[in-house]
């Protein structure tokens, strides 16, 4: 029997609007039906940003609690925050939701390891900020996914280990698309796959046109796979997606065609040591 695949669902981000694609969803309860449609359609996880009620992204711990509470309410999928936000946010900022304690505590945070242009911006990460996230990730007794936009990212894990602010075998996300940075080709994500550390686990999230080709390439390779709106609002060319929970029963036809099983979220929290 082959490893589940975990299925996250990048519901919101930061980039895409409601004029792009008007299914996005952006106040609580909305969030929370697509995720409770989400993790029917096979969703382990949702990757989480939010918006203020005018759909201007934003990273206040108080509209992340709202956010978390509204998806606990309806689905029992795991919750990661996003600590990228948006460009050009303050690394305080970046970290509201790292303040939410208690019920309110997300099951896991992004963590970019490396700065990236991105499209016309740049993502910035020096090596001191990402330090920083690090920290306040493992202060909350959170294990990171390592948003890796190269493969220099990945090899940053090892000195973040090295200094005691990751645990190996980690997590990773690679994130392959973006205009400006690594495109996915078979043979980057090899490489990836083969540069990690021993025992690591690994999501592909691909970006724009990318994204569903990708889950195939994952599921192919016992790895998992990142969709959602965040990344890519399409779910055939020039068709716009319904929601997010299309895009994810998508992927889940995808990973089922190529032989793998849909990780539940227990079996994610075990598959990526979330404890
Ligand atoms: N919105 C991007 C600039 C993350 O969530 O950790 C960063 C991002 C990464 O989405
Ligand atoms: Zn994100």
């Amino acid at each position: 029997m082959s490893t589940p695949m975990v299925i996250t669902a990048a519901m919101v981000g930061a980039e895409t609007t409601r004029e792009q694609n008007p299914n996005l969803p952006i106040t609580p309860e909305e969030i929370a039906e697509d995720a409770a449609r989400c993790r029917e359609a096979g969703a382990a996880m949702v990757h989480l940003h939010v918006r203020t009620p005018e759909g201007k992204p934003s990273q206040d711990a108080e509209l992340f609690r709202a956010a978390i509470r509204a998806i606990r309410q309806r689905t029992d999928v795991l919750i990661q925050t996003s600590t990228g936000g948006a460009v050009g946010m303050s690394v305080d900022e970046r970290c509201g939701p790292l303040t939410l304690t208690g019920a309110d505590r997300p099951d896991m945070a992004t963590l970019t390891t490396g700065t990236v242009n991105f499209g016309e911006d740049v993502f910035w990460n020096p090596r001191s900020l990402v330090r920083d996230i690090a920290k306040r990730i493992r202060a909350l007794g959170l294990r990171p996914e390592l948003e890796c936009f190269d493969v220099g990212m990945i090899d940053e894990a090892r000195y973040l280990a090295k200094e005691g602010l990751v645990d190996l075998p980690a997590h990773f996300d690679f994130v392959l698309g973006v205009p400006g940075a690594l495109q996915p080709r078979p043979e980057v994500l090899d490489f990836m796959i083969a540069s990690l550390p021993e025992g690591s686990t690994w999501t592909v999230a691909g970006v724009g046109r990318h994204q569903l080709p990708l889950v195939d390439e994952a599921a192919k390779r016992g790895g998992n796979a990142r969709v959602g709106l965040e990344d890519n609002i399409y779910v055939s060319k020039g068709v716009l997606a319904k929601g997010n929970w299309e895009l994810v029963a998508e992927a889940a036809r995808r990973a089922r065609a190529n032989g793998r099983e849909l990780a539940t979220p227990e079996q994610a929290r075990k598959l990526l040591r979330l404890g």
